[in-house]
């Protein structure tokens, strides 16, 4: 596959960049789930946004930002079946999105769930302050998440990449991993993440809301 440059990626100088998280999140409240258009989505309160295969770990890992349980999680793939929308620090939007890639009996089905993340993100007048593409550090890449990164890329989004679960790997994987990743996403931003280690949660922070 051909290297992608994301385009919108910010450099920062270090005097730019802070060394440690200015931001604190002190307060977090769930706001509503949606099913396609609502006029919250256009509100003026900036959104960063949260995508990734089912079951990657978005849910938990805005529980680990926030240091909270607010965003339900599962074991099973295919938890999140709505925009869920959270309001933090009575500031900003952290958009909980379904999972891409997994088809189930019931609820919404693959198609749907897939129109409705391309709908918020590609197709809508809605603009987010950033997105987090979240992808299992462990699989790497899949075509869905590539596919994912290439149209983020496409449309100019401002993203950057987690790699979550990196508490079950070896150095050596981890290394390997990280490394194969690098070549696939050329000078994206990526951020080693574990929300059950709570790794990285820190450099998210800095990212996010810089
Ligand atoms: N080992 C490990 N497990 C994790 C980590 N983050 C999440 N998990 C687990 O992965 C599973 C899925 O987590 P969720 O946060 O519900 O995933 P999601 O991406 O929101 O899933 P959907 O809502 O179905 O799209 C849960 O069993 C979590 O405990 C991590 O950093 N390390
Ligand atoms: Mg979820």
């Amino acid at each position: 596959m051909a290297k992608i440059i994301n385009k919108t990626k910010k450099i920062h100088t270090s005097k730019e960049k802070p060394i440690s998280s200015e931001i604190k999140i002190t307060s977090t409240k769930f706001i509503k789930g949606v099913v396609g258009d609502d006029s919250i989505l256009a509100s003026d309160i900036p959104q960063i946004a949260f995508i990734g295969r089912s079951n990657v770990g978005k849910s938990s890992l805005i529980n680990a930002l926030t240091n909270s349980k607010i965003s339900r999680t599962s074991s099973f793939p295919g938890r999140t079946q709505e925009i869920n929308i959270f309001l933090i620090n009575e500031s900003y939007y952290l958009v909980d999105l379904p999972g891409y890639g997994f088809a189930r009996a019931s609820g919404l089905g693959r198609e749907k769930i897939g129109e409705l993340i391309d709908s918020y993100l590609f197709n809508s007048i809605y603009n987010q302050k950033r997105i987090v593409l979240i992808i299992d550090a462990n699989v790497g890449m899949t075509e869905r998440d590539i596919t994912m990164y290439q149209e983020l890329v496409h449309h100019e989004k401002d993203f950057i990449i987690v790699a979550n679960k990196i508490d079950k790997m070896t150095q050596a994987e981890y290394h390997k991993k990280m490394t194969e990743l690098k070549k696939l996403v050329g000078e994206s931003r990526v951020i080693p993440f574990s929300t059950k280690k709570r790794k990285g949660i820190e450099a998210l922070t800095d990212e996010i809301f810089s």
